[in-house]
């Protein structure tokens, strides 16, 4: 393998460092087969966002909406996490204090054994009473529609975060603190483009992180980190480590 001196600050950081944070979204997951949302291939290709993953979509056509996840859990119920998620997993492993901050709604972070996961957007693997808050695990490939709350008898939803709908609280602060005092930030596969998370790398390094930023492309983060790294993080992720 031909020595590139350009990952020689990240590694060397790596193998001190005692807080580190990985941020990731769905460029993490494409190499596993999960559409990322935005770019050729990419969910909003198809879809309009407004239509289907906000709180009014959701009122107004519920059944349209619990189709499009369901169809969406189908796509990724045959995934397994790839290269770039173990690589995260063995990285917790070395690192005394690491948090992982997903974007990412597909579980394939916890499936691939991370162990401190926080999920700024939840997780389509769940679903939320609108009426009494209750949430569930819930993997039924065939969820019937309207899917009902055994507890009050009220709709259920998917239990993610939509546009123009508030983080929970806990986990954004839960996040907030880690990158408040992390030594590194690696921020991989998102196109930082989404609010809050996008400006979360800002946050890290006002505060003093080292910001390593994977992705395919240049994003609106890759002039503002110490160092981007561009290619797929399954092949880059391993390698670093
Ligand atoms: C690879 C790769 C490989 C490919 N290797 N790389 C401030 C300014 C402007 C707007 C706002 C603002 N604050 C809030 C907003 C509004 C909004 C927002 O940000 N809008 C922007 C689009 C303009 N934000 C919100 O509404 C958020 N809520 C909020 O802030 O609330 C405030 C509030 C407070 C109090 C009361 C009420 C409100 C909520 C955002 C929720 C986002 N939800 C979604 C859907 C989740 C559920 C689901 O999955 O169905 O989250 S949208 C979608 O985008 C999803 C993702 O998590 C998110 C980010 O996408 P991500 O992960 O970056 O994916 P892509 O596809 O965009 O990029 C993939 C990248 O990977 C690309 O760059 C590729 O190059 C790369 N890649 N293969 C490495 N192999």
């Amino acid at each position: 393998m031909i020595h590139d001196s350009r990952w020689d600050p990240t590694v060397t950081r790596l193998r001190g460092a005692k807080r580190v944070v990985a941020l990731t979204g769905a460029g993490i997951s494409a190499e596993s087969g999960v559409p990322t949302f935005r770019g050729p291939e990419g969910l909003w290709k198809n879809f309009r966002p407004e239509d289907l993953a906000t709180p009014e979509a959701f009122a107004r056509d519920p059944q349209l909406v619990w189709e499009w996840y369901i169809w969406r859990r189908g796509r990724i119920a045959p995934c397994a996490p790839n290269p770039a998620h173990h690589a995260l997993v063995t990285l917790e492993q070395r690192i005394p204090d690491f948090t992982l901050i997903t974007q990412n709604v597909d579980g394939l972070h916890r499936r691939a054994r991370s162990r401190n996961v926080l999920h700024l957007h939840g997780t389509i693997w769940e679903v939320r009473c609108t009426g009494c808050g209750r949430v569930e695990e819930n993997r039924d490939p065939d969820l019937a529609f309207p899917p009902l709350c055994p507890a009050c008898g009220k709709l259920r939803r998917p239990n993610v975060v939509w546009f123009g709908e508030a983080l929970d609280p806990t986990i954004l602060s839960r996040a907030e603190e880690a990158l408040q005092k992390c030594e590194i930030l690696l921020v991989v596969g998102t196109s930082a483009v989404v609010q809050p998370a996008a400006s979360m790398a800002l946050w890290a390094k006002k505060a003093g992180a080292y910001v390593v930023e994977i992705n395919l492309e240049p994003t609106p983060l890759s002039r503002a980190v110490d160092m981007s790294f561009q290619g797929k993080a399954g092949e880059i992720l391993p390698r670093m480590l």
